[in-house]
């Protein structure tokens, strides 16, 4: 029987890349995001190759969204494997004092932590009756360092890992392993999103840097979802060779 991966946030960036490496690696997907055109294409590349795809709009945000998404997902495969935590944003880089509005903190608040918990809560019941799972949890070198203008941001990284390291121990004597993957810098449209479409502002965090890559991330999701029932990676902390920790990059102009 094939294993089934849910992915949130598979329209775009790693969602989008680790979808695809895992319906390579033989994998069948339950693929949630809000973008659905963007999700569908998605979905078409991971059936082409060979993939059985669910997929459907999810904001991990919205209860009714994320409920209606796992139990269509479960009706559908009737097994959820591995869940990918993906979907999470980063928005601003506003200091505290200097913050007038607290939209964008809410909105990395709810997604990042309580759109995880939400989908983690929904899903592992699934995987006690199952027998198996694997939660694969987005992290950040952002929760290691805090850094100026990334409070909230660097907060829901942090509390990411507090989430990954309490579920590990709330799992304990059950079959299933916690990841959680904490890259450095990756070039997607994380810091397009971050600045408001401000490409331009958002070219400039990878100026005369090598950074990694979506499908840098997918392929060590990809490798930790692939290990032995009994061998659980409990957290990859990833930087491009161009960045030592945050604010510590090397460019060559
Ligand atoms: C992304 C890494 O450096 O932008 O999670 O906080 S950073």
């Amino acid at each position: 029987m094939k294993k089934v991966a849910m992915i949130t946030g598979a329209s775009g960036g790693i969602g989008k890349a680790t979808a695809l490496q895992l319906a390579d690696a033989g994998f069948d997907l339950a693929l949630g995001a809000r973008n659905l055109e963007k999700l569908a294409e998605v979905a078409k590349i991971a059936r082409d190759k060979g993939a059985d795809v669910y997929m459907n709009a999810l904001d991990v945000r919205n209860l009714e969204s994320a409920t209606q998404f796992v139990d269509e997902a479960k009706e559908h495969f009737g097994h959820i494997d591995i869940l990918v935590n993906n979907a999470g944003l980063a928005l601003g880089t506003t200091k505290i004092a200097e913050q007038t509005d607290e939209t964008e903190w809410q909105t990395m608040i709810d997604t990042n932590v309580m759109g995880l918990l939400r989908m983690t809560r929904l899903v592992v019941p699934l995987m006690i009756e199952n027998g198996y799972g694997h939660v694969v949890n987005l992290g950040s070198t952002a929760g290691h360092d805090a850094y100026a203008g990334g409070s909230v941001y660097c907060a829901t990284k942090f509390g990411e890992r507090a989430i990954s390291t309490a579920l590990r121990h709330e799992l304990l004597g059950y079959p299933i392993r916690v990841t959680s993957v904490d890259p450095g810098m990756v070039e997607t449209d994380f810091s397009v999103v971050r600045y408001q479409g401000d490409k331009q502002k958002a070219e400039q965090v990878y100026e005369g840097m090598i950074p990694l890559t979506a499908e840098d991330i997918a392929d060590i999701i990809v490798f930790a979802v692939t290990r032995k029932p009994h061998v659980d990676l409990d957290t990859i902390i990833v930087r491009p060779t161009d960045q030592a920790g945050n604010g510590l990059v090397h460019r060559r102009q």
